[in-house]
């Protein structure tokens, strides 16, 4: 009996019955079985979140934020059930920043979306003229995520929507859904029935929701490609959006950096969650004179982190969620060690293996055109590139048309500062990559999306601005 059967007990079978496994990417083994909903399920949420929504508006922020609270408590009293089948569906180890840290995240954003102040802003106050900025409730949220961090981006776009005022309709991507059904069951614990449901479904009833007029704005993590295809299909209803698309973050390592300092720190601002992490790094420049050093002391990190089945206590690194991002990371790599580049640790796949496992990788001596550069790889594999002047790294940082994130490494704060000015990018770290905090916007420049999640920001995103004059 697993840990997390109880979990699993609880999800709702679909109208119709039907089901499909859900399988574990580390062996191949059966997770659980996911409803497979319908448009007619659909409906019924949808029907569902209309009429529950109004009570959920009127009840006010103060218990809306306390019924985010007590929901922040029934996801930490589960959090080791939820971990468990996080790491079986997904893949990812219990351990390092994986599955038991990604339960704690959906604990903590819950708690910090709850407890952000929003007041109305006074505009204009000057004897003749009062006017006030109000955000009301927009109505119907459709929220639809990832595979990667399935149940922390749930939380990412149900918090705010719920404390705003909204009800909320979450579509997981169908390689996750245990993990998020499972999620939401525990949060509707603590919430009036209606106000939050899920569907485990496919892209038909995924688009179904992009273009459903009861359905008021969409908060969407996915691909670039899918995004394009939501924002067409949910312009003839105008639909408020908010996109967090793919990115190819640049991380840039200027001479004056401690190698050994900052390899660990770079390390996992790559390979975090096995390199599926939207804003991790994925390309890396480096300067001519410690070059070699940094490739050294990254290669001895990575030589150091056990790769395995995430129940397995030790593990940090798991396989691949899926065979299609294996085999583009496996594409890439190919392709890189046929283009002549130096490959410094991995790249060599046990092909008898059971699993989606790619071993940590690291390439170097790579041009900055090579697909492995240039494509988003999206798993365990690092291309460091050389550069000798600041100007090139910070043009060939900023060649792609995606601009998620992006990292400075430094030994002098104003020097990296300086170059972080230049980056374009929606959020650029310095000598870290890829910390998010739930009181700090976070979001995409150029094709990586538009719209700003977390802190008072995020929760604007999430109602619809009202100016009261008089
Ligand atoms: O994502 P998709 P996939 C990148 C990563 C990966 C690639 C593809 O590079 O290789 O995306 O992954 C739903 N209308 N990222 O195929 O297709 C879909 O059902 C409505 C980066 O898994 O974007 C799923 O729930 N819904 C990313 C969700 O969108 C649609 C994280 C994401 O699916 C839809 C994951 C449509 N037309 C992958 N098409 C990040 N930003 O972190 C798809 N969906």
């Amino acid at each position: 009996m697993e840990t997390y059967d109880s979990l699993l007990s609880r999800i709702e079978p679909a109208h119709g019955q039907a089901s499909r496994t859900i399988f574990d990417p580390a062996t191949g083994k059966p997770v659980g079985e996911a409803p497979i909903h319908t448009i007619d399920d659909l409906e019924t949420a949808v029907a569902a979140a209309v009429a529950a929504q109004p009570a959920w508006a009127a009840l006010g922020h103060d218990a809306r934020s306390a019924a985010l609270m007590k929901a922040a408590d029934a996801v930490e009293r589960s959090a080791e059930e939820l971990a468990q089948l996080l790491s079986r569906e997904q893949g990812k180890p219990l351990n390092g920043p994986n599955a038991r840290f990604e339960v704690g995240a959906c604990v903590a954003w819950l708690r910090a979306t709850a407890a952000l102040p929003l007041e109305p802003e006074t505009l204009v106050d000057d004897g003749e003229t009062r006017a006030e900025l109000h955000y009301r409730p927009i109505g119907v949220v459709g929220a639809i995520g990832p595979w990667n961090w399935p149940m922390m981006i749930a939380v990412w776009q149900i918090a705010p929507a719920l404390r705003m005022g909204n009800a909320v309709v979450v579509k997981p991507s169908q390689n996750t859904p245990l993990s998020v059904l499972a999620l939401v069951s525990v949060i509707n614990e603590e919430l009036p029935e209606g106000v939050l449901s899920v569907l485990s479904s496919g892209r038909d009833v995924g688009s179904r929701l992009t273009e459903h007029p009861a359905i008021g704005k969409l908060m969407f993590t996915g691909s670039t490609a899918a995004g394009r295809a939501i924002i067409k299909s949910s312009a003839d209803t105008v639909k408020r959006l908010t996109m967090e698309l793919g990115g190819n973050d640049a991380g840039i390592v200027l001479p004056d950096a401690d190698p050994k300092a900052i390899a660990e720190d770079l390390f996992w601002g790559a390979f975090i969650n096995t390199g599926q992490t939207c804003a991790a790094l994925k390309r890396l420049y480096v300067h001519d004179s410690i070059y070699e050093a940094v490739c050294e002391e990254l290669t001895n990190v990575a030589m150091a982190m056990p790769m395995g089945n995430g129940l397995d206590e030790n593990n940090v690194l798991g396989p691949l969620q899926n065979k299609a991002q294996y085999n583009v990371v496996d594409e890439l790599v190919e392709a890189a060690k046929v283009s002549g580049a130096r490959v410094l640790i991995g790249g060599n796949p046990d092909r008898e293996q059971p699993g989606f496992f790619y071993p940590t990788t690291l390439v170097a001596d790579i041009d900055n055109d090579n697909p492995l550069v240039a494509e988003e790889q999206f798993g365990p594999a690092l291309p460091i590139i050389r550069y000798t002047t600041l100007d090139e790294a910070v043009a060939k940082a900023n060649a792609l048309d995606v601009g998620l994130g992006a990292s400075v490494w430094s030994s002098n704060l104003s020097a990296a500062r300086e170059v972080a000015a230049r980056l374009e990018a929606g959020t650029v770290w310095i000598n870290r990559h890829g910390a998010v905090d739930p009181r700090i916007p976070f979001g995409g420049a150029k094709q990586s999306g538009y719209g700003l999640e977390f802190g008072v920001e995020g929760l604007k995103a999430l109602g619809v601005p009202q100016v009261i004059n008089g």
